[in-house]
């Protein structure tokens, strides 16, 4: 990949919004990942390998439970600090921002809210120095939208509990120490309950073959028979609420993740279309090319500004799920539209691997499908603003 030379765009004075320790931790992060994610991101998604050397770098920049009490080693910022954190790293790689997404949100946060004192000793240091990794498993062959229907089970036996069934699509599985897995109980409740690498009948076998989100590792989690100490499972919450709350906090920091991706590439198309010569002169100066930067930094800017008050809300604990979606829903959509203007702007320089770019685009269409698809967000704004559930 050529040298990082991203510059943030900020055509509204965004950066005004922020406090200082907003921009300490934004720029902490921005100035990391151009100097441990940029220089190997390609190579990596080339390899579709997951690269473990940057985990302990995520871990320092608090990337990993950026929200969580310090008392349990975590950052303890607040959401929009969070926010700018996913920002940076998926204006790296959504893989990046993928992995600490979900050790954040879909790990720590149920194991924090949801667990009792001793698994909250237990895991989170481990999980924010990086010293343990963890996955979660809610979505399984036949039901993904649709979770409320999962078939994974557990049968209490006395002194501990049995696990069988399977989970598909689940990020970080092929490596991950720990894994937050949802399962019904014998009276057809949703429990929480935290399975560990290394138990008898637990297996993580690898999705390959992705187009998509290369940096990313993606596994299956299979339970035959599994053992799970009564110990294990997440008492303070059962039900689809439980998982459903997990995915708000992940959806969030995805609505911000994904201006970042659209900042790159963004970025990226300003910077050729400037250099770019045709017909005696650069493309920047053609009508054409300026429609489709003028159009992305406009979309950005309503993208940022939407994303900061959502941030504010969250602070305050107003955020709703269905605001949640919204964002998410709107931000992966501009990033996507935005990574597709942006590769023609390169011309076929924009289908290399000299550019971030293609690289975005593609990993933009998992993001646009996980943690709820677009349609699916825009059924939850529908629901909500009706009243009525199109699910049911
Ligand atoms: P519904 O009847 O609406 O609700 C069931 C119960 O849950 C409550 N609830 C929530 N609670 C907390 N947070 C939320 N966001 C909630 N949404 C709903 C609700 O109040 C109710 O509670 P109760 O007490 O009355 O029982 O449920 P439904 O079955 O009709 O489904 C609604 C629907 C379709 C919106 C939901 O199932 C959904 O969001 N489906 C999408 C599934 C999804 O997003 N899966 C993501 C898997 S994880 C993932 O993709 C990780 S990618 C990670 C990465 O690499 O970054
Ligand atoms: P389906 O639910 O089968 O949907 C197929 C299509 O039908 C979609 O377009 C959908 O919008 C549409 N549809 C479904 N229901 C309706 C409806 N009622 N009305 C209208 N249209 C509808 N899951 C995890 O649990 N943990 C993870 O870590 C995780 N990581 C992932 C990583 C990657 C790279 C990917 C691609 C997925 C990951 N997922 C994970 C799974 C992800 O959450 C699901 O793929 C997603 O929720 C959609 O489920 P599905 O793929 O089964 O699609």
């Amino acid at each position: 990949m050529s040298q990082d030379l991203f510059q943030a765009p900020d055509y509204y004075q965004v950066d005004d919004l922020l406090s200082e320790e907003h921009k300490l931790v934004r720029d902490t992060a921005r100035e990391w990942v151009k100097r441990a994610v940029s220089p190997i991101i390609e190579e990596a998604a080339q390899q579709a390998k997951f690269p473990t050397s940057i985990v302990s770098g995520l871990a320092e920049i608090g990337a990993f439970g950026p929200y969580i009490p310090e008392a349990y080693g975590g950052a303890g910022l607040d959401q929009i600090s969070y926010g700018l954190i996913m920002q940076e790293l998926e204006r790296g790689d959504s893989g990046i921002r993928s992995t600490a997404s979900v050790q954040s949100s879909l790990v720590m946060y149920p194991i924090y809210q949801y667990g009792n004192e001793a698994q909250r000793q237990k895991y989170l240091p481990k999980l924010a120095s990086g010293e343990l990794l963890g996955c979660f498993g809610l979505t399984e062959p036949d039901y993904g939208s649709n979770p409320a229907a999962l078939v994974t089970n557990i049968k209490d036996m006395g002194d501990y509990y049995l696990l069988n069934g399977a989970k598909m699509w689940i990020s970080n599985a092929p490596f991950a120490d720990i894994a937050v897995v949802w399962a019904k109980n014998e009276e057809g409740r949703i429990k929480g309950l935290i399975v560990e690498r290394g138990m008898e009948g637990f297996t993580t076998p690898e999705t390959h073959n992705k187009w998509s989100l290369r940096t990313s590792a993606t596994g299956e989690l299979i339970f035959d028979n599994v053992k799970i100490p009564k110990e294990n499972i997440l008492p303070n919450k059962d039900g689809l609420g439980a998982p459903l709350g997990c995915l708000d906090s992940a959806r969030y920091g995805i609505a911000w993740g994904a201006i970042g991706a659209a900042m790159d590439c963004y970025d990226t198309a300003l910077r050729y279309a400037k250099q770019r010569i045709q017909f005696g002169k650069p493309i920047a100066g053609t009508q054409l090319q300026q429609k489709k930067l003028a159009e992305m930094i406009t979309e950005i800017t309503k993208a940022q500004l939407l994303t900061w008050r959502l941030g504010v809300l969250k602070n305050e604990n107003r955020a709703t799920t269905a605001q949640i979606s919204m964002a998410k829903r709107n931000n992966v959509e501009m990033a996507l539209k935005i990574a597709r203007e942006a590769r023609q702007v390169l011309g076929a320089m924009g289908i290399t691997g000299e550019y971030a770019i293609m690289r975005h685009m593609m990993n933009l269409e998992s993001v646009v499908t996980y943690e709820g698809t677009h349609d699916i967000h825009l059924l939850i704004t529908g629901m909500d603003i009706t009243g009525i559930s199109a699910f049911k």
